[in-house]
């Protein structure tokens, strides 16, 4: 293992797999409008931490970091699907908004057709990439199968009606998890499993439950930073139901449980994925 730092890896992966992105969708997608579309989303300045996740798997289940690029097609995969979701969620009909990451939205860029399909086309397109790539038949079909699983109906897009569906009631703490766990942990889920599944790394629980426990953080820490900006205090946030010192101590509590669970972890250079919970420090 040469690198250990999740930050290292990321600089030094990020410039070709985003080439990969853009060069691919500029391929693929031939319709001007759905096109501009596309590549404005991907490019517009998310962090890529789904993918580099995924990556980061399968480096240190063991293949040389000279052959990721072989992993490109799924890691762009993950990264289409994010990408689809917050195109859609911020729509008027779902959160509504009108500025991601400091840019305009693509329905307010574009226009809400053109959001729908763009999103559309990212979520098939990410489909079409798994299909095609060279990894074998049984590694693409089982990264079918857990991208399929947790990002449809089983897993986020559940998550995110019981998100619409809870706009005017109070949760509870555990519905508030069980919420959250789909909506945002089962595509971060997905990331580690399919990376550790396509790298011949036998999948074990301590994996699943670094995952999970990163994509709650993940959320916390989102609602964290809303809070301290003044969001809305009725919505169903971990803030607003457990206050902001909890909520902290319950942030550290789980980046400590990931990293509990990745230590206990066999056969597999676990440097990278400790490396990678600074992100919430
Ligand atoms: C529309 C089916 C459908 C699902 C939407 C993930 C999601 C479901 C909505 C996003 C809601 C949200 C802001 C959650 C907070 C945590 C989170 C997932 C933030 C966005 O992820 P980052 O920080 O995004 O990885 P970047 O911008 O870096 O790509």
């Amino acid at each position: 293992m040469e690198i250990t730092n999740f930050l290292e890896f990321r600089d030094k992966l990020l410039p070709s797999f985003n080439e990969y992105l853009n060069s691919q969708i500029t391929k693929d997608v031939t319709q001007p409008d759905l096109r501009e579309a596309m590549l404005y989303a991907v490019n517009s300045g998310g962090k890529r931490v789904r993918p580099m996740l995924m990556l980061a798997t399968v480096y240190s289940s063991g293949i040389k970091f000279e052959n990721l690029n072989e992993y490109f097609d799924l890691a762009g995969a993950i990264e289409l699907i994010h990408t689809y979701s917050l195109i859609h969620d911020d729509l008027p009909e779902m959160d509504n908004s009108d500025i991601r990451r400091g840019k305009p939205t693509v329905h307010k860029k574009f226009n809400a057709a053109i959001a729908v399909l763009a999103g559309d086309a990212l979520l098939t397109q990410a489909f079409y990439w798994i299909s095609k790539s060279k990894l074998d038949a049984s590694r693409r079909m089982a990264a079918i199968r857990v991208l399929s699983h947790n990002a449809g109906p089983m897993g986020m897009v559940a998550g995110q009606v019981k998100d619409m569906d809870s706009e005017n009631k109070k949760l509870s703490f555990d519905e508030l998890v069980e919420l959250h766990n789909e909506k945002t942990g089962d595509l971060i889920v997905a990331s580690v499993t399919m990376g550790a599944t396509t790298a011949d790394h036998s999948l074990s629980i301590n994996l699943v439950e670094y995952a999970k426990k990163i994509g709650l953080a993940f959320q916390i820490k989102d609602d964290i930073d809303d809070f301290q900006n003044g969001e809305d205090q009725n919505k169903n946030t971990f803030p607003n139901l457990l206050g902001i010192n909890e909520s902290e101590d319950l942030l550290s509590e789980y980046v400590k449980d990931a990293l509990n669970a990745v230590l206990k972890e066999e056969k597999f250079d676990k440097n990278l994925l400790v490396s990678f919970l600074d992100y919430f420090k």
